[in-house]
């Protein structure tokens, strides 16, 4: 097993892979933009990395940055979580060159999957069927007719190099055909930059059906059940459960079977998923995403399996620990996705900024997975996911009916979010009786007057000011970059106060209030002063030990030292206040 993983991701997904890691006594090492500096992943991991920039573009997806801190970390494998680079084969080799396991499948599996008809080709070659219809790029009008022809309409015409059910066009006759197959053409070109398309048989009732499939490197692969994530709204899911539900197992057998076939027929290995389409008995072969998914978690409480320690183990070369006959599905899972979005009249309007209150709900079979704490921020420039309530009941309406109460529980203030439309869902009888399919949402759940309220108003920031310090680490000297406020930087000797801390804006430009405050979460090394004690500006009143580092935290004003709230040994919180100094002259 690993003994160092760099998580290449940050949110609810790099909490999640740092709590598995800290459980298999596995070194986390974080990454983080300049807004993420200290954002929860970063608090929970043992070591953190700055890759600079706010946007993903900057930060997350900067290779460069990445592979510097890989290397001075030392980490033996990275983790990519979903999204960012999790799907991208020039990473993945560009990580594995370097003799740095990634945390996925090989990047030609990657590749292989990574477009829709090469996709689509290489589950046909292992006996895969996907909805019946085209493997060859369509190029004229006529080739629509043709296969309306033999199995009539409706018809989907679909971008090959496209994603997210962008530029896919519905041909209800013939006569639309001609229309349609332009105009598919040209939104996969804005799109995507390339307009190649084919065309499939429309479903029009399907329900998303998924097989979740981990493999090793020693040829084993088996399935751990299925996920339906119909529940969707423009392609985003908003509820996902696990398993599908009233559909014969003997199908969801041979759905999970043909998943395990289109896996190990790409050499796959780790954990992924292979999307299929269900309707009337029937499943067709969609898409394989080549990742661990946001909606991992109702396996687990299904199948009572740690994903991503499997993950971690199979990318280090184990053997996996269990085979097919030994995987059973106990009772039913449901994730609610909270995104930081306003769902009133259907809108969905993002909806950023910091998060005032936070409480998050508990209970028997209750998850929570989040990636926020009161008094961090949603920042627009990335993915608005709040966090995941995961919860699992003996059958599917006992896990409605706790997903409900845990909902209830749910108290966000700050930013709108997507909760009471997940309500909505789950209240709803279409819901309960499994009559929904992929655009019950959008064509059928009415959220007029749904309210998106957003509890208290933000508070301001004050400005940060980057300030370099020289800390002493067991006799060796570091630099250390803080970024604190300007009135703090331009006062004190290093001691930066909170963020946000109620009063903590003195009224004189430069000057202190003497309520010293920790910049980050760590422990209380040294108390260096004591009550009664006549200190200056610049003055150390205590060293913090945080991030592997002590750091002096220095008095803000000059004066005498009235309290102190901390003693050796105590642990701190980002923010909190532990000396407070009466100024000399007041
Ligand atoms: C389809 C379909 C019906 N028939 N293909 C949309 C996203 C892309 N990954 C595939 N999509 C669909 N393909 C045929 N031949 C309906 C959808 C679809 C859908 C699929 C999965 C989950 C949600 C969806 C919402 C609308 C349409």
């Amino acid at each position: 097993m690993f003994t160092k993983v760099l998580v290449a991701n940050r949110g609810e997904i790099a909490v999640r892979v740092i709590r598995a890691c800290k459980e298999l006594g596995i070194t986390t090492v974080a990454v983080y933009s300049e807004l993420d500096r200290n954002a929860l992943h970063v608090r929970l991991a043992d070591e953190a990395y700055a890759l600079g920039g706010q946007t993903a573009a900057e930060s997350y997806l900067n290779t460069e940055a990445i592979l510097d801190a890989i290397e001075r970390s030392g980490a033996e494998a990275v983790h990519p979580g979903y999204g960012f680079f999790s799907e991208n084969a020039d990473f993945a080799r560009a990580i594995t060159d370097r003799g740095v396991a990634f945390v996925g499948p090989p990047p030609e599996a990657i590749e292989v999957m990574g477009d829709k008809i090469s996709a689509r080709k290489a589950a046909e070659d292992v006996g895969v069927s996907g909805v019946p219809g085209t493997t060859e790029f369509v190029t004229d009008v006529s080739e629509i007719l043709a296969f309306g022809e033999s199995y009539g309409y409706p018809i989907a015409i679909k971008a090959a190099y496209g994603g997210g059910g962008r530029g896919m066009k519905v041909v209800a006759s013939a006569d639309e055909a001609a229309s349609a197959m332009e105009s598919a053409q040209r939104e996969a070109l804005a799109y995507f930059a390339r307009d190649e398309i084919y065309m499939e048989r429309y479903l029009t009732k399907p329900r998303h059906v998924e097989v979740q499939v981990i493999a090793d490197q020693h040829g084993n692969c088996v399935y751990l059940g299925t996920r339906d994530c119909s529940a969707q709204r423009r392609h985003q899911k908003l509820v996902e459960e696990a398993p599908a539900a009233d559909i014969d197992p003997a199908i969801l057998a041979a759905m999970g079977e043909a998943g395990v076939t289109v896996a190990q027929g790409c050499g796959y290995t780790n954990a992924g998923t292979i999307e299929f389409l269900y309707e009337d008995g029937e499943f067709f072969y969609l898409e394989m995403n080549t990742r661990l998914q946001v909606e991992h978690p109702v396996t687990e409480l299904v199948t009572g399996v740690d994903l991503v320690e499997l993950q971690l183990r199979v990318a280090s070369g184990e053997v996996l620990p269990f085979s097919q006959d030994d995987v059973e599905i106990t009772g039913h899972a449901i994730e609610i996705r909270i995104n930081a979005e306003d769902p009133a009249e259907g809108a969905f309007l993002p909806s950023p900024g910091p998060i005032t209150k936070l409480r998050t709900p508990s209970g028997f079979g209750t998850r929570w997975d989040g990636g926020y704490e009161a008094g961090d921020e949603i920042s627009q420039y990335y993915d608005n996911l709040v966090g995941k309530l995961v919860c699992w009941g003996s059958d599917r309406s006992r896990a409605i009916a706790r997903t409900i109460r845990a909902l209830e529980e749910l108290e966000i203030e700050g930013v709108a979010t997507t909760v009471p439309a997940d309500l909505a869902i789950l209240r709803h009888e279409d819901f309960a009786a499994n009559a929904h399919s992929t655009k019950w949402v959008e064509e059928v759940l009415d959220l007029t007057g749904v309210a998106g309220a957003t509890g208290a108003a933000p508070e301001s920031d004050e400005p940060l000011m980057k300030r370099e310090v020289d800390v002493e680490v067991n006799g060796k000297k570091f630099a250390v970059s803080m970024w604190v406020p300007e009135a703090a930087a331009v006062a004190s000797g290093g001691a930066a106060k909170p963020r946000r801390s109620a009063g903590s804006t003195s009224g004189g430009a430069g000057a202190g209030n003497g309520k010293v405050a920790v910049p980050m979460q760590g422990t209380i090394v040294k108390v260096s002063v004591a009550v009664g004690d006549t200190v200056d500006a610049g003055d150390t009143l205590v060293v913090l030990e945080a991030m592997k580092m002590e750091n002096n935290i220095a008095a803000d004003i000059a004066g005498t030292v009235a309290e102190i709230n901390v003693e050796e040994g105590a642990s701190v919180g980002g923010g909190d206040v532990v000396v407070v100094i009466t100024p000399a002259e007041a």
